[in-house]
């Protein structure tokens, strides 16, 4: 599929996406935002891929939404359209792991599609920020709830309230990001880590991804019963039988994917 603002490849089981108008820093246009939607859903339903890399081209993750497409829309035509309502839903619900692979800037809407992938890989130039109250407004796709679980409210609060940037050593150490690389290693790695995690058993990390999502979502007690219950409907799997049965017996595992 050729698209006009994404790269698209794969490499066997990975699926790599990289945001692709550095011109704009990557901003989320519509045609983007549209864009991503169609490949994600496309690549949801196939069983060929088992991670995804999202990453940008050139000096930035992404730098936000778009501010010269959205300067001029109503209040209405926002809320009519329901402006990102079905990205968020897009990128949140697809099944798979995504790895976020941050090379630069990761600002507004780019630092919340980062945090709405499953963890962040980032490069010693990454920066992270919510520069949105600068623009007289705040986050709006999921900002202010995403990085607050992340790195905790007076973090959050600071970053949110004064628009200041985070560099990548700052935001390992706040847990917003799972490593740092260095910048000619950081898709080398993440396209290694994808290929680790497609290498597992596809329904089983489909199963985990969903398990650790629900702790933003359950009570402490409601999450370890959601967890039990699965891991315990994992033996039903031939790869739960597979897996264990070569750890016994000194060799790779082979899953099915059954
Ligand atoms: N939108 C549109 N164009 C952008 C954006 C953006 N977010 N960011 C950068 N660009 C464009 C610039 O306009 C410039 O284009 P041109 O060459 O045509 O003038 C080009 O990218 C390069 O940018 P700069 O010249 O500014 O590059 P610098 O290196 O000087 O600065 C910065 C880099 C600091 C990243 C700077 O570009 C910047 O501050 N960008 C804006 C960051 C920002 O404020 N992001 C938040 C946007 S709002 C948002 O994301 C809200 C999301 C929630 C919506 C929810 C609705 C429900």
């Amino acid at each position: 599929m050729t698209y006009e603002t994404l790269l698209v490849e794969t490499d066997g089981p990975v699926g790599i996406i990289t945001l692709n108008r550095p011109d704009a820093l990557n901003a989320l246009n519509s045609k983007l935002c549209a864009e991503l939607i169609e490949q994600l859903g496309a690549w949801d339903k196939d069983a060929g891929i088992g991670c995804v890399v999202l990453t940008g081209a050139g000096r930035a993750f992404a730098a936000g939404a778009d501010i010269k497409e959205m300067a001029p829309r109503s209040y209405m035509d926002v809320y009519k359209a329901d402006m990102f309502g079905a990205f968020e839903q897009a990128v949140s619900s697809f099944r798979k792991p995504i790895v976020a692979a941050v090379n630069g800037f990761a600002l507004g809407g780019g630092c919340e599609l980062a945090m709405l992938c499953d963890f962040i890989l980032a490069s010693e130039t990454a920066k992270f920020g919510q520069p949105e109250i600068n623009l007289g407004v705040m986050p709006g796709i999921g900002g202010t709830q995403r990085l607050t679980r992340y790195v905790g409210k007076s973090k959050a609060m600071e970053m949110c309230l004064t628009g200041r940037m985070m560099d990548a050593a700052e935001a390992e150490r706040a847990g917003l990001v799972s490593r740092v690389l260095p910048a000619d290693k950081l898709m080398e790695e993440a396209k290694a880590v994808a290929k680790k995690i497609a290498s597992q058993s596809q329904p089983i990390a489909m199963m985990t991804k969903e398990t650790v999502n629900a702790a933003y979502e359950t009570t402490l007690r409601q999450g370890i019963m959601f967890e039990r219950r699965l891991f315990h409907s994992m033996f039903a799997t031939a790869d739960q039988k597979e897996g264990m049965a070569a750890f016994v017996e000194k060799r790779p595992a082979k899953f099915s994917n059954s």
